[in-house]
């Protein structure tokens, strides 16, 4: 099966942690994708830049297994929850699982939210580029949001080892970085969760349960 899983980290070495997450999936299928990394304006509360990457796995394990090991993977890096969409060493979302249409407490797929984020649409595309999702390609939901928060800071390979500095892009001096309009802004500008449950015609598999 299919799944697309988007990284997120703010605190600590984010780099390690994404690398480490990508390293953790391994474990767990084959990696058939990697997008470049992308530094990005935090939606939710005030909090630092995110950097966030998507990675496309084929794997056997069932999604809720997969879940699993997403929150494996947060917890080894550190990962304690407290407040929601608040700052985290380690975010591991499951955005895509084989076109299966889940609303459970635990599991909801495909991710309620990832169509309205510019900081997992950017990297799903690099690694998923004809893509449809809620009934539209993901290009499509691109478009719809505002083009600002996101900035690629490094290639598809970042995760292979340490290489260069991961990001040219800096927090604004002083607290210009806590305005939630920037992140937030994305969100108003798309009809959210409930559009990302419509079945999707063209995708392989999608509608299955
Ligand atoms: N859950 C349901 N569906 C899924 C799914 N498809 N994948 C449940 C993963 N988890 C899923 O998640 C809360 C609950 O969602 C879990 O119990 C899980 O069973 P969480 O990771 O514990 O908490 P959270 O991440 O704070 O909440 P949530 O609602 O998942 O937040 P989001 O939507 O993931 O947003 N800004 C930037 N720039 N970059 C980011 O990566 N991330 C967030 C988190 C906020 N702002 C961000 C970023
Ligand atoms: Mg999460």
């Amino acid at each position: 099966m299919r799944a697309y899983l988007s990284l997120g980290a703010n605190l600590g070495d984010r780099r390690a942690a994404l690398a480490a997450a990508v390293a953790g999936l391994a474990a767990v299928g084959r990696i058939t994708g990697v997008s470049s990394l992308f530094e990005t304006v935090p939606v939710g509360p005030p909090q630092p830049l995110y950097l966030n990457a998507v990675v496309a796995l084929d794997t056997s394990i069932g999604p809720r297994d997969l879940l699993e090991t997403c929150r494996r993977l947060e917890a080894e890096q550190g990962r304690r929850r407290t407040v929601r969409w608040g700052p985290r060493p380690l975010d591991v979302d499951i955005l895509w699982y084989d076109g299966l249409r889940w609303s459970r407490p635990d599991l909801t797929l495909p991710h309620p939210r990832a169509l309205g984020r510019r900081f997992v649409l950017e990297p799903w595309l690099e690694v998923w580029p004809e893509g449809q999702v809620g009934g539209r390609p993901l290009r499509w939901w691109l478009v719809q949001l505002r083009p600002t928060g996101v900035s690629r800071c490094a290639g598809a390979d970042w995760w292979r080892g340490p290489g260069p500095a991961t990001s040219s892009a800096r927090p604004p001096a002083g607290d210009a970085w806590r305005g939630r309009d920037r992140g937030e802004a994305d969100e108003r500008l798309v009809p959210r969760a409930e559009a990302v449950g419509r079945p999707v015609p063209t995708t392989a598999g999608v509608g299955r349960r």
